[in-house]
């Protein structure tokens, strides 16, 4: 490392027994919030409630002078301006994007790092331009087999200076399931700042680290990408010291809208007794959802809920519902999800270094009077 950075820039670590979250874990995650639970209930998550995720700051950006550059093994490199990327026929899909992270905070020992309880998704309705388009236009030069993708915020991340970069094998870049693209909206504006003002990829069923924001180059290689993001970070470890496996599809979870009125501080909810209707959303970066169970014990027991099929948005989540019988007393809620694969959502977290794809499922506590 650097020295004049490893003073502002720490090694990953665990907590210690009992260790409390920290300012610094408390200052990222006033930056980077979730979705509030309630939002749950809309299907497109309106502007501002999608959840956010942003490494080091968000960049000053002029949309005006913006180039995309398309480069490395290609025929011609391409460096377009923002009218250039509208210019190609585009494609809208509604995407549900959840951080790799999700559910780090609940893991024991704790990874430091931003401390996300469950709430770190969102879905949005993102138009842009398939990467097959742009790689087409740029001609893909015999022996390219991976892309690195490149966006305009610089940062340190345990004593390496970097630009915020990840890459994709070519076959997922340019493959029709799930399409790879390049968004200059979401929900039907021009991306908001915090989301990648004005241009970002979107990668359909992967953790939200492959979504690079403010894309500003796409770069053809012909070996696999192995720089920080992809090497480093986002590895599935049970030791420092191992290379572990790549953080890639988003695993299946179910999460419910919790119902009735909250305590401010516990979250707690309240409601009264009789039937209470339960909904929520359910997703995996596998295959579609096809079983949501609820239950009422902590996961002791379980009923399967109604879960609406994707309906042709298979990259979005799926609402699903149950009418719950509350009795008098405090309820553990839970729920967990199915997919059309057989991956099986998990009552308890399982643990790995960097708090990755932990779908251990929610905790609901309510109380019925
Ligand atoms: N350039 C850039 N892209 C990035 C990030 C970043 O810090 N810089 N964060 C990634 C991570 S870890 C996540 S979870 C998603 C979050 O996307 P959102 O803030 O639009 O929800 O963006 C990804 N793309
Ligand atoms: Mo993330």
């Amino acid at each position: 490392m650097d020295a004049s950075l490893s003073s502002v820039s720490a090694p990953a670590r665990l907590a210690a027994d009992g260790e409390a979250v920290s300012h610094e874990e408390l200052a990222l995650a006033t930056r980077n919030h979730g979705l509030p639970l309630e939002a749950l209930r809309y299907d497109v998550t309106p502007p501002g409630l999608h959840y956010v995720l942003v490494h080091y700051d968000i960049p000053a950006v002029d949309p005006d002078a913006w180039r995309l550059g398309v480069d490395g093994l290609v025929r011609d490199a391409l460096s377009l301006d923002l009218a250039s990327v509208r210019a190609f026929p585009s494609m809208t899909a509604r995407v549900t994007m959840e951080c790799a992270g999700n559910g780090r905070a609940r893991l024991e020992p704790r990874p430091v790092s931003q401390p996300w309880l469950v709430e770190a998704v969102g879905t949005a309705e993102w138009t842009g331009v398939p990467l097959s388009a742009l790689l087409a236009e740029a001609g893909v030069a015999a022996g390219a087999s991976d892309v690195v993708f490149t966006g305009a915020d610089h940062g340190v991340e345990r004593g390496v200076e970097q630009d915020y970069q990840r890459g994709l094998p070519l076959a997922v870049a340019t493959g029709d399931d799930p399409p790879a693209f390049v968004a200059y909206e979401m929900n039907g504006q021009p991306l908001p700042p915090q989301h990648g003002c004005p241009l970002r990829l979107v990668v359909p069923g992967r953790y939200g680290m492959a979504h690079v924001k403010w894309l500003r180059e796409i770069t053809l290689l012909d070996r696999p990408f192995t720089g920080f993001q992809q090497s480093v970070a986002y590895r599935y470890r049970q030791t420092a010291d191992e290379p572990g496996e790549p953080v890639d599809r988003i695993n299946p979870r179910a999460l419910l809208a919790p119902p009735g009125f909250p305590d401010f501080m516990s979250r707690a909810r309240v409601v009264d007794a009789g039937p209470v209707i339960l909904t929520g959303r359910a997703w995996s970066g596998f295959a579609p959802v096809t079983r949501v169970e609820v239950s009422d014990d902590d996961g002791r027991s379980w009923t399967d809920a109604e879960v609406d099929p994707p309906d042709g948005r298979r990259w979005a989540w799926q609402a699903w519902r149950a009418t719950w019988e509350a009795t008098p007393g405090d309820h553990m809620l839970t729920a967990r999800a199915h997919d059309a694969e057989g991956h099986v959502q998990p009552i308890a977290q399982s643990w790995n270094r960097g708090g990755f794809g932990n779908n251990g499922a929610q905790q609901v506590p309510v109380h019925c009077r």
